[in-house]
């Protein structure tokens, strides 16, 4: 595994999990924070061995946004032509399934970082925000976007429009997080989560995946095809024929990942 200055990447059994570790900014997202997880996260997808991957931070903060400092100068011109932060967009592509643990803050670019992951669960301690208006800005890493999917227009625009945070339960409430726990227990349970995933099929946990993800992406009759043929399609693999002998023989499936 490559040496990263800003994460950290462990690996437990089919498990991965990428750190943010830039304690003294709050994480906050800079260039190098978005190369060296993208780059991460696209290593950990092209190996067979990894069934999950696990994005984190630190008790105080998932990510306080992007890095405003790197930011504030910056005229339109060089945004533009950079494309600025327009590589957060290659974790859609990454088809492992990805498990965002949130405590602490969640602003900005960091609350687009953990909708960027396929689910969220929360510490009791997390904030969620959309502050870039109080910064004469607006999201730019999908948030207006992925928010107003996941939690609807009404919450989506209170959030983006005022800059209000809303905790744990209330975004659990408002279908943003998919589990709230207590704040000492959100990395056993993140990892017992992507465990799990891990523990099924990685070509049908893809398929899964890409299926849930068409419902974002496309009209209800499209979506429903592209599952139909999904499902046909997990019959080819030898796991669905696994899957399926082993609950007939009332035992637990071994699967190959094929
Ligand atoms: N960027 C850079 N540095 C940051 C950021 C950030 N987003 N957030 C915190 N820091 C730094 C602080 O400057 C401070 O550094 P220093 O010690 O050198 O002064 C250090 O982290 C600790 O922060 P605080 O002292 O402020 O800690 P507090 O506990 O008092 O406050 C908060 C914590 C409330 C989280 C506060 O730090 C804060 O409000 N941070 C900014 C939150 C924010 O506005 N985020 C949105 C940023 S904009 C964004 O994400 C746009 C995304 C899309 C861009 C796409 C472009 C195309």
């Amino acid at each position: 595994m490559t040496d990263y200055k800003t994460i950290l990447v462990e690996r437990d059994g089919r498990t991965a999990t990428i750190t943010l570790n830039r304690p003294k900014a709050l994480n906050a997202l800079n260039s190098e924070v978005m190369n060296e997880v993208v780059a991460a996260a696209e290593e950990l997808d092209r190996d067979a061995d990894v069934g999950a991957i696990v994005i984190t931070g630190s008790e105080k903060a998932f990510a306080a946004g992007a890095d405003i400092k790197e930011m504030a100068t910056k005229t339109f011109s060089q945004v533009y032509g950079d494309n600025l932060f327009w590589g957060w967009e290659r974790l859609t592509q990454v088809r492992t399934p990805i498990v965002a643990a949130v405590a602490g803050y969640a602003l900005g670019g960091g609350c687009e970082l953990a909708m960027l992951c396929d689910l969220i669960i929360a510490a009791d301690t997390a904030k969620f925000g959309q502050p870039e208006i109080t910064l004469g800005v607006i999201p730019g890493m999908g948030g207006s976007q992925r928010l107003a999917r996941a939690v609807g227009k009404a919450k989506a625009m209170d959030m983006v429009l005022t800059g209000r945070q809303i905790g744990a339960d209330e975004a659990e409430r408002s279908g943003l997080v998919a589990r709230v726990v207590p704040a000492d227990e959100l990395l056993t349970t993140a990892q017992e989560v992507a465990n799990k995933i891990a523990g099924m099929s990685l070509p049908i946990a893809m398929l899964a995946k890409d299926a849930v993800n068409a419902a974002f992406e496309t009209t209800l009759s499209e979506g429903v095809r592209l599952e139909r043929r999904s499902f046909h399609a997990a019959f080819a693999t030898d796991d669905q024929k696994e899957g399926m002998a082993a609950f007939v023989d009332k035992r637990s499936p071994k699967f190959t990942n094929s």
